[in-house]
């Protein structure tokens, strides 16, 4: 039987989570075990220096799960080295509140869980929804919910090529009003980040990284794009990342003395 793991960064308690976890049932087995706290923007970790902990909890719904403080990767790690004792066949990560496009991916504990199950060579779909800003209602996660299932069969039917992972972003829709699925390259996130200065109580200045959200370039065929048109963005993302096209005018450099 097909063993799905799925986990995310916006911790165990997460809605997008429990989307997921119940879109993905009819396609097999499917094992939960995500970080007990929030974990957004936390890269790629591999915790060496403490020990984690893990316990058996309960989704929403009543599904057992497990939960962690570890990061998202380690929630990865913890699960292939033998938490879970079943093969996986599959990592799905998400449903991370907020696009991962851009240059987010090196940010995204939502992407570099997607890319640990990567590195130990179960193929891995991350999938995030666009959350607006403005946004009084909450979104609801079942339309993307719905298009992970899609996606992951798609997965589990043809493989995924070595060191690959499908980044999947969806636009906070109705199901209905999805325009369908863009297959698109990584885009350009616009960070508008800026630095808040305050002060404690006994007067030494501590730092927010603050300012507003980011935005992104909507150049046709990217990531921010096809969410900016209503599809679902799917990027498939390499952990190869060596400048292919710097090599050669490296190589020019003078590199004897
Ligand atoms: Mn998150």
């Amino acid at each position: 039987m097909t063993h799905i793991l799925v986990t995310n960064d916006d911790g165990i308690t997460s809605p997008g989570l429990l989307a997921l976890a119940q879109a993905l049932r009819p396609l097999g087995e499917i094992s939960v075990l995500a970080p007990d706290h929030n974990w957004s923007a936390s890269g790629h970790v591999k915790t060496l220096h403490k020990p984690l902990r893990v316990r058996h909890v309960h989704l929403e719904d009543g599904t057992p799960a497990l939960s962690s403080d570890g990061a998202p990767s380690d929630c990865v790690a913890l699960a292939m080295l033998g938490i879970i004792p079943e093969k996986i066949d599959l990592l799905v990560s998400g449903i991370n509140a907020g696009m991962n496009v851009g240059h987010d991916l090196t940010y995204s504990g939502t992407v570099t869980a997607a890319m640990e199950a990567v590195i130990f060579g179960v193929p891995a779909v991350a999938v995030s929804l666009d959350l607006p800003e403005d946004q009084t209602e909450p979104c609801d996660y079942t339309p993307a919910a719905r298009m992970a299932e899609r996606v992951a069969r798609q997965v589990l039917a043809h493989g995924l090529p070595k060191d690959t992972l499908l980044n999947l972003n969806l636009p906070c829709l109705p199901y209905e009003k999805l325009r369908g699925v863009r297959i698109t390259r990584q885009g350009l996130r616009v960070y508008r980040d800026e630095l808040v200065r305050r002060l404690d109580p006994r007067g030494k200045p501590y730092y927010w990284i603050g300012g507003p959200p980011p935005t992104g370039i909507s150049e046709e065929g990217s990531d921010f794009w096809a969410l900016s048109q209503g599809y679902a963005s799917v990027t498939p993302v390499h952990l190869d990342l060596t400048a292919h096209e710097f090599m050669d005018a490296l190589a020019l450099w003078e590199w004897e003395e």
